[in-house]
């Protein structure tokens, strides 16, 4: 291959790095499941936008082709085409073929607008089937294609040049187009799943004020294929979208930015913030456009600086008098929804699954210039209905907690919640073994009833529950305490909740939600997730939380049963079957405990669904949806999505058992 194609010496390094990244996808992309999967795209669209950060593109497009292959196009400058130096090849196969020191995974430096792009593209390469570059410059189109294929003793070469970049003719176009075909020998999935793409584009519309986002998936028919995003307020719409069902305490979102520079560069921070008359913190901070999930150092920033901006202009309007005590940040932040977006060189992540920022000099960046920039806004006449919304919020705020009398209550509630018997509901199992149990949340009672005979009560404990759970959301965790359902979740858990929570004491390894597949089913279930969301987060992150899938429908054959979980499996099952019987299941309950085990309780037979928050502020959108004040949007919700089991609203839809 290097002979026919001219290419020799420099190349085999390359090759070398490239078939590092084969040997070892994980460190370079995560996974090589769907996450890892839907990573290829992401460094892909990453080079566009920076193009677009850059200021040299104003639009990117992604298409899903067919095939599963993707595209994605920008307009910018292309990537260059002339011959490197040292190189001696063109910029195209530079960018493609040479592995940016380091997996992005191993280690911690990720570019920020300055020209870093093309870092990952290699990795893409590497990884996939072949790629095809296009590039637009100058008047002219050229292009490259690479691929990767195993030779006669079997190995692999991965990300090999075809030939030389390409002049193809003129053209007016300017930008450059990239199509690959992410690898099946490398993945254990190759689709793409639509909803992930589109939420990720929005956000990154959010984030990248005036792109033009385009997003086709052209495996699907009619009009649904077709999506676009631009956001010319950026963060400020994004704000404004949040709060989009709850009810803000004043008009438009507080906004402001700010740069410094440091020994380690320049940091440029942006933040928008809205109150609502709830009582949740909504806090969502990006770094370069990554989600800082776990928070970090610009968090903190963020957080002190604005505690004492608001005390000072609490005391400088008179709300707080001098002998009063200065308000707490949850005080400020109660109903508190904002957005923070970082751009800074040399980002360090830490954390359990590396979305926390590290980098100190962020920290004092982003107190800086909460602190400068935020005072002026709330001394601003035009802006003194908004300051007085917030400083009154938080006073409200303050009271209600009754400072210490009801921190001291709540220990001793909690105490209480600790010792509590268990009120006869929990059907505990026999084993001790945490790892091996699991807690199934059961709707109703007479599903509970069979699930409590149907199980196998050396690992499996049931929790029947009557009725609907509290919605969490419009609660402060005093009410959450006091409620019977609640309880006896947070007592079975084992975990405590909210600030207490402490993973190590979870009882069980699967929480399981088994609910009906009908609208008060999906209603239960969103309210147990947004009580999990809420109050035992990472619950959820750690994976321990699940749905069990009940059967759909039963096909019985003289003695031959057979179970359909949906209507495609049912279809299969009755292909060319005569003369049987089909029951529709409308309930849990109308199981005996016998199929209840068969379908749903056996981890031979069941499929349970892993509950993922992949996008935290997508399912904050959803739990307000689902649960805030607004009952018309909720209705015309679930109406849309009556068939909520297939909704990856928080799920994953991976077949787990
Ligand atoms: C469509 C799919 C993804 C890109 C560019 C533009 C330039 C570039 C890309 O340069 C090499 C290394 C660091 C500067 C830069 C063009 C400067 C001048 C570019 C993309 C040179 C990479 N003219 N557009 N790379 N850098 N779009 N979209 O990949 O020093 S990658």
């Amino acid at each position: 291959m290097s002979k026919e194609n001219g290419y020799s010496v420099d190349d085999i390094k390359v090759l070398e790095g490239l078939e590092a990244v084969r040997a070892r996808p994980g460190m370079y992309i995560g996974s090589t499941g769907s996450r890892g999967l839907h990573h290829m795209l992401w460094e892909i669209v990453d080079n566009a936008v920076d193009e677009a950060a850059n200021g040299f593109a104003t639009e990117v497009s992604v298409t899903i082709n067919k095939d599963n292959s993707a595209t994605v196009e920008d307009n910018g400058r292309g990537i260059p085409v002339g011959i490197h130096e040292k190189l001696h090849v063109s910029g195209v196969e530079v960018v493609y073929t040479q592995l940016h020191a380091g997996g992005k995974f191993d280690n911690d430096s990720y570019g920020f607008s300055g020209g870093l792009h093309g870092v990952g593209a290699s990795v893409v390469n590497a990884l996939s089937e072949y790629v095809e570059v296009e590039v637009a410059t100058a008047g002219k189109l050229y292009s490259m294609r690479f691929h990767s294929y195993a030779d006669a003793d079997g190995k692999i070469h991965s990300g090999v040049p075809e030939k030389p970049l390409t002049e193809l003719g003129r053209t007016r176009r300017q930008g450059t187009k990239v199509t690959f075909m992410p690898d099946s020998r490398v993945f254990e999935t190759v689709e793409f799943n639509s909803e992930i793409v589109a939420k990720r584009l929005r956000e990154l519309a959010y984030l990248n004020k005036g792109v033009l986002f385009r997003f086709t998936d052209n495996r699907v028919k009619g009009d649904n294929k077709y999506r676009e995003y631009k956001y010319d307020g950026g963060i400020v719409d994004f704000v404004t979208y949040l709060n989009g069902d709850k009810t803000p305490l004043y008009a438009s979102p507080i906004y402001f930015s700010g740069t410094r520079s440091t020994e380690k560069g320049m940091i440029v921070c942006e933040i928008a913030i809205q109150h609502n008359d709830g009582y949740t913190e909504s806090l969502f901070s990006y770094v370069n456009n990554i989600p800082t999930t776990e928070g970090g150092t610009h968090e903190t920033g963020f957080k002190s600086a604005y505690t004492k901006v608001m005390n000072d202009y609490c005391r400088k309007i008179g709300a707080l008098k001098e002998k009063d005590a200065s308000l707490t940040g949850e005080d400020f932040r109660e109903g508190i929804t904002a957005v923070i977006s970082l751009k800074m060189n040399s980002i360090q992540f830490e954390g359990q699954t590396k979305t926390r920022l590290g980098n100190t000099e962020a920290r004092t960046a982003v107190e800086s210039i909460v602190q400068e920039e935020l005072m002026p806004i709330l001394e601003n006449l035009k802006n003194a209905e908004l300051a007085n919304a917030i400083a009154d919020k938080a006073l409200k705020a303050n009271k209600a907690r009754e400072a210490a009398r009801r921190a001291k209550n709540m220990a001793r509630e909690k105490s209480k919640l600790e010792n509590a018997p268990l009120v006869g509901k929990l059907s505990s199992c026999t084993g001790r073994d945490p790892e091996q149990n699991e807690l199934f949340i059961v709707e109703g009672d007479s599903a509970g009833g069979s699930a409590k005979q149907g199980r196998d009560r050396r690992f499996q404990a049931i929790l029947p529950l009557r009725g609907k759970p509290l919605n969490v959301e419009k609660r402060r965790i005093e009410q959450v305490l006091e409620n019977d359902e609640c309880r006896s979740i947070i007592t079975a858990l084992g975990t405590g909740i909210g600030e207490d929570f402490e993973l190590k004491n979870l009882k069980y390894n699967k929480v399981i939600i088994l609910s009906d597949a009908d609208q008060d089913g999906a209603h239960i279930r969103a309210l147990l997730l947004t009580f999990f969301y809420r109050y035992t987060k990472e619950l959820i992150t750690s994976g321990h939380v699940y749905m069990g899938m009940p059967p759909l429908y039963k096909v019985q054959k003289g003695s031959e049963v057979r179970y359909a979980y949906d209507d495609a499996e049912l279809a299969k099952i009755t292909k060319g079957l005569k003369g049987y019987t089909l029951q529709r299941y409308k309930g849990l309950g109308e199981m005996n405990p016998e199929q209840l085990w068969e379908t749903t309780l056996n981890p031979e037979n069941r499929s349970l669904v892993r509950v993922n928050i992949d996008d935290a502020a997508y399912v904050e959108h959803l739990v307000t949806l689902l649960m805030g004040d607004k009952v018309a949007n909720r209705k015309e919700y679930i109406m849309e999505h009556a068939d909520f089991n297939k909704v990856d609203t928080f799920e994953d839809k991976v077949k787990i058992d």
